[in-house]
């Protein structure tokens, strides 16, 4: 059993019945087991999925109807509670075979942890993939309290796999002191604070490039997305991360795959960390595949 049953028949609006028809296919991750702080991301997808069924199908912002591409919601993946690095294995062993069908992976988190083995896959299948990544949080620590298999550790794991120098931060403005002295050392790109107007000055430099998109709910302020595990004052606007995500539909880069992580719906009573989670999928879904 891949999937969890005791979730099935939950699924963002007007996913496509069956994988086959399916372009992209959406997949949640439910892990939290290696977070520092609150737990509660394992219930994210599925609230995402329900705030969905508020939105308009039609997007003002890129005049373009969910009708318009076919994207198949697989559900949650079934994952051994507590076991950090099994539970990686599945999330690997899956994005490799949607990669073998030639499927888009749209990842819900989840912990950041998550966004590890789908990137092992991803740079399996694309040897010069470059990494956008959108968090409040650098995630460059090598370890914590000694352990490696941290969601404060995914893309210092990426950083030495695939090239540091391939890794593109943005929204930061909160690490330990170390984690910015090997950003600066490591030669990755890191835009601290901002997103948009960085992002629009480097996307020209990945144009045809193969790109992985990774956005951690907490890159907004806790006014606009409360319900998150590791909650940052001074955070982006919702307005701004959408404007963001539509920089990178309008750009010439190869998104070859995304995931937005980090949703604790426990956390957020009025919903509008999930509302507003959802509103980003339906972008991503309707921007990010050409
Ligand atoms: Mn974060």
């Amino acid at each position: 059993m891949r999937f969890d049953e005791a979730y099935s028949g939950k699924v963002f609006i007007m996913s496509r019945a069956t994988e086959d028809e399916a372009d992209i296919v959406l997949y949640g991750m439910p892990m939290d087991w290696t977070v520092s702080f609150r737990p509660g991301s394992r219930f994210g997808p599925n609230r995402i999925r329900e705030a969905s069924i508020g939105l308009e199908e039609y997007s003002l912002y890129l005049n373009k109807h969910l009708e318009e591409v076919k994207y198949h919601d697989a559900g949650d993946l079934l994952l051994p509670f507590g076991n950090a690095a099994r539970s990686l294995d599945i999330i690997e062993g899956y994005i490799r075979e949607l990669l073998e069908k030639g499927k888009f992976p749209l990842g819900l988190g989840g912990e950041h942890l998550v966004t590890w083995p789908v990137l092992k896959a991803m740079y399996q299948k694309h040897p010069d993939l470059a990494v956008i990544h959108i968090d409040a949080h650098a995630d460059l620590r090598e370890e914590y309290e000694g352990e490696v298999l941290s969601h404060s550790t995914p893309i210092r794991k990426a950083c030495e796999l695939i090239g540091a120098e391939n890794i593109y931060s943005f929204g930061i403005r909160s690490g330990m002191r170390e984690e910015f002295q090997y950003a600066k050392d490591s030669g990755m790109h890191m835009s601290k604070f901002e997103v948009l107007e960085p992002l629009k000055r480097v996307l020209p430099k990945l144009t045809g490039r193969p790109v992985y998109v990774t956005i951690d709910i907490d890159v907004l302020d806790p006014a606009c997305a409360p319900g998150t595990g590791t909650a940052e004052a001074g955070g982006i606007s919702s307005k701004e991360l959408l404007a963001s995500i539509h920089a990178l539909a309008a750009s010439d880069l190869n998104i070859v795959g995304a995931d937005l992580v980090e949703v604790a719906p426990a956390y957020d009573p009025t919903e509008k960390t999930q509302i507003a989670a959802s509103k980003f999928i339906r972008e991503m879904l309707l921007g990010f595949v050409k």
